[in-house]
């Protein structure tokens, strides 16, 4: 099919509280639920682009919906070609700054975009963007939260299904010796063959982050992610050189120009951008660019969706995080096989809604 005539048309936001199995407590507040808003991009030749975006609080759904909405006023009617609607859209809001709900309004359009062009080609997002269709290494990150060793060390166990043998526990108690024990019951429940990586959500002190990476350093962890604040960049990279487990940030990255940053500053041993802050699927092509020339190991952050795509694409792929939070609304869910995220072989990034849940789980 020619995409000559592809013009965007319209743009259909909705928000949805979409419930969560396993709900999740971090070291930086809880999540009980999963509020999204789903963007249906619609084209005069009668395809329709999906994405989604997790607003975290259910506060920023509405506010968020409608800086998407408002959006189709700068590209209503323009050529579906992603890369130029990303520079109109960045220029158009550069007087406000990218960074924030900007960023997350740009990057639902940029994936809904993205999506509608590559089923106008009739190929896989992972094919348009030069790409094989192929299984991608995930852990399992739907739980885990702050709840103690022993529920901890149970749920561990449940989240092996699928074939999973790398899961993400979530740490910041209240000492390290609670860290350490929750550590040591989880890796005492799956065995030494699973890959563990942990979590601080940001909630540690630069000088509670060296004491606390020490103590964890024999514990055989995958990675320790987010110590301390994300931008604090020269304080990362003092705990990245003293800490002998890599460092991993990157899902608070506003944009590959962050990134850039983080990497200039040596903040992290990995990144792991966040496909509704890097600025879609355009940011993260540009951020997988900056990951190949640094060596740089680079995971997603939620969105598997539309991540195992990308990172069919990333030269330095490491490891996709599953997380099942946007799958009751998807009529086809991701596949996880032996551990790994299936591509859909269909066209476009394999979202389309479940209305009937759709509409039961409506904010609005
Ligand atoms: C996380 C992100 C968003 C909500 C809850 C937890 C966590 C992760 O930082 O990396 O999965
Ligand atoms: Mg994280």
């Amino acid at each position: 099919m020619t995409t000559e005539k592809l013009i965007v048309k319209n743009l259909r936001v909705r928000c949805v509280n979409a419930p969560i199995k396993r709900p999740l407590a971090t070291a930086s507040g809880a999540i009980g639920i999963a509020p999204l808003v789903l963007v249906d991009l619609e084209t005069d030749a009668g395809i329709t682009g999906r994405s989604y975006v997790f607003t975290l609080t259910s506060m920023a759904l509405k506010p968020t919906a409608g800086l998407i909405h408002e959006m189709l006023s700068v590209i209503k009617g323009d050529a579906l070609a992603p890369f130029a609607l990303e520079q109109k859209l960045q220029k158009r809001f550069r007087l406000l700054g990218l960074q924030g709900l900007v960023y997350v309004a740009l990057s639902a359009i940029d994936m809904a975009v993205w999506d509608a062009l590559a089923q106008a080609q009739g190929l896989p997002l992972a094919r348009l963007l030069g790409g094989e269709v192929k299984p991608i290494k995930a852990y399992n990150s739907c739980g885990l939260g702050l709840m103690g060793a022993e529920k901890v060390a149970l749920q561990a166990l449940e989240l092996l299904e699928g074939g999973f043998s790398a899961m993400k526990i979530r740490l910041g108690y209240t000492t390290a010796g609670e860290d350490l024990q929750v550590v040591r019951a989880v890796r005492k429940a799956v065995g030494d063959n699973v890959t563990l990586m942990c979590d601080y959500n940001q909630g540690l002190t630069p000088a509670e982050a060296l004491v606390r990476g020490r103590a964890l350093d024999d514990e055989g962890l995958h990675w320790i992610e987010e110590p301390i604040l994300a931008d604090d960049y020269a304080g990362n990279a003092l705990i990245a050189r003293d800490i002998k487990t890599p460092i991993q940030i990157g899902e608070n990255f506003w944009g590959p120009h962050d990134m850039q940053k983080a990497l200039a500053a040596q903040a992290c041993d990995y990144a792991m951008p966040d496909l509704m802050r890097i600025g879609g699927v355009s940011g993260w092509m540009r951020s997988a660019a900056l990951a190949e020339s640094a060596g740089m190991p680079m995971s997603s952050h939620l969105f598997p969706e539309v991540s195992a795509h990308l990172l069919a694409v990333t030269p330095t792929c490491h490891w996709l995080e599953y997380v099942d939070w946007a799958a009751p609304m998807l009529a086809e869910p991701m596949q996880i096989k032996d551990g790994h995220a299936i591509i859909p072989d269909r066209p476009g990034n394999g979202i389309t809604w479940d209305e009937a849940v759709v509409s039961k789980y409506l904010a609005d």
